[in-house]
């Protein structure tokens, strides 16, 4: 088990370093004395020099230790305002900070062409450590990070901790030494939606057997539940591992109960069961999701409908189809006549957005189906419990969040959720998961949303600018 030194913050290790580079070029921060021009209580990230001046957030949301413009309760978060590209800077040492109870908006813009040198820090990422926060809307692409010593490595952040991660797409290279993901290397009670992840990750056979997990967005799980999200890419091994218990396309090793649904990995992998490559090992649930873990055309796609196996329970419960890639590839809708399995995709138009929109996109007849990469995501938590409404089956009850088979027994427990939250909550843990029981697909899938779509994406984003934002109770 992944001990609780694990989360203890570990001290930096050397003050901020500032590209030399960038003192030739940055304007006199001291001219700016409004740090939240759109009063959206964000603050301004408008260039690198302002990225890297982002601080521990312990202290209040500031930038060079000013928050002038914020509102009266001060800023919420940070907000990029152009795309960042270190390419052409070398020897770039970042100084992630710690993100607590702040939202990093992207606004779809892009961090991109970080390459570092070899790193000898015990955690690597853009932020050492997410805590009670959101990170949503952003692109970091063609990262390549090597650091063969780090025991954790995300792009994101070595540490996801009661955090939401919402429409973030990563690409790139990384060599960790141990927990390593392509958005985290730690993921503890939080919620990762629509989000994406394409590249490489390096791992080292004698660590697979070692049981030191990465995954292809997450390198270990606990208490997590990753929605309409990807990864596809490779993982490249100096040696072919006797067994393989820690490498898993979406999530590597998994603590606690963890959640895979509507997602897919494509992620080339060594002696993984089926199920393996969504994640190494139970505890797991996945639903409407499929894997691929060949690099070539001839080995067969785990498609699963559902999997369940929790830490105390001895069977999986399990609809696993293993198909040729020809046959997850024919589907044009979810039942669909014309293929060999005409009923591959059961249940999975069941998984939508915020707006109703469907997370799987079928494609044409020789496509493999992907999630949308349009979805929204209204982050509305009634019950605090860190699951948004959208994917909370107890929207009102803070103890409980999962229930696949549908019949009002929690499936889990919240992590948070202790003995006295679980007695207070009149709940009864579900001792047995039933296969869920699934509405028919609509016959004429024209019914799918997709096209029409920006209206209501205009009317969301106003909702949200005008109500604020949540993140958890704290903020
Ligand atoms: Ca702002
Ligand atoms: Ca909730
Ligand atoms: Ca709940
Ligand atoms: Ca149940």
């Amino acid at each position: 088990m992944l001990s609780h030194t694990a989360f203890r913050f570990i001290p930096k290790a050397s003050p901020l370093i500032v590209l030399a580079m960038l003192a030739s070029v940055a304007s006199p921060q001291s001219e700016r004395t409004d740090y939240d021009v759109d009063k959206d209580g964000l603050i301004e990230i408008r260039n690198i020099e302002d990225f890297l001046a982002i601080p521990d957030s312990f202290a209040g949301i500031t930038l060079n230790g000013s928050s002038d413009g914020c509102p009266e309760n001060g800023c919420i978060g940070y907000e990029l305002v152009s795309d960042l590209d270190f390419s052409g800077l070398t020897n770039v040492r970042l100084p992630t900070p710690f993100l607590h109870q702040v939202i990093f908006e992207g606004n779809q813009h892009i961090i991109k062409n970080l390459k570092t040198p070899q790193l000898v820090n015990g955690t690597f990422g853009f932020f050492e450590s997410v805590r009670e926060s959101v990170i949503r809307n952003l692109r970091i692409d063609n990262i390549d990070w090597a650091a063969p010593g780090a025991d954790y490595l995300g792009a994101l952040t070595p540490l996801l901790v009661d955090s939401t991660i919402v429409n973030v797409e990563v690409s790139g290279t990384l060599r960790g030494q141990h927990y390593t993901g392509g958005l985290a290397g730690v993921a503890n009670n939080s919620v990762i939606l629509g989000s994406h992840f394409t590249g490489a990750i390096y791992a080292q056979s004698g660590l697979v057997e070692a049981s030191l997990g990465m995954g292809g967005l997450v390198g270990n799980g606990e208490n997590t539940l990753i929605y309409a999200s990807s990864a596809m890419g490779e993982f490249i091994l100096n040696a072919v591992p006797e067994r393989n218990f820690a490498l898993g396309g979406i999530i590597g090793t998994t603590h606690t109960h963890n959640a895979i649904i509507a997602s897919y990995a494509d992620f080339t992998n060594i002696k993984v069961d089926l199920v393996g490559n969504l994640a190494a090992h139970s505890p797991v649930t996945i639903e409407s999701s499929y894997s691929i873990h060949s690099a070539d055309d001839s080995e067969l796609v785990a498609v699963v409908e559902f999997y369940s196996k929790r830490s105390y329970q001895e069977e999986a419960v399990s609809a696993v189809e293993a198909v040729a890639r020809a046959d997850l590839v024919c589907p044009q809708k979810e039942v669909d006549a014309r293929c060999n399995i005409p009923s591959l995709l059961h249940g999975w138009h069941t998984h939508l957005d915020s707006s109703g929109q469907h997370v799987w996109n079928f494609g044409g007849s020789t496509e493999l189906p992907v999630v949308r990469r349009n979805l929204v995501f209204d982050l509305a938590d009634n019950d605090e419990d860190g699951v948004v409404n959208l994917l909370d089956r107890f929207p009102e009850n803070p103890a409980a969040a999962l229930d696949f088979d549908g019949d009002n027994k929690p499936d889990v427990w919240i992590g948070a959720c202790d003995a006295d939250c679980q007695e207070a909550s009149g709940f009864v843990l579900d001792d047995q998961i039933e296969l869920p029981i699934y509405p028919e697909a609509p016959n004429d899938e024209t019914d799918f949303k997709g096209g029409s779509f920006a209206l209501f994406e205009l009317w969301f984003l106003f909702g949200v600018s005008t109500l604020g934002w949540r993140i958890r109770k704290h903020i």
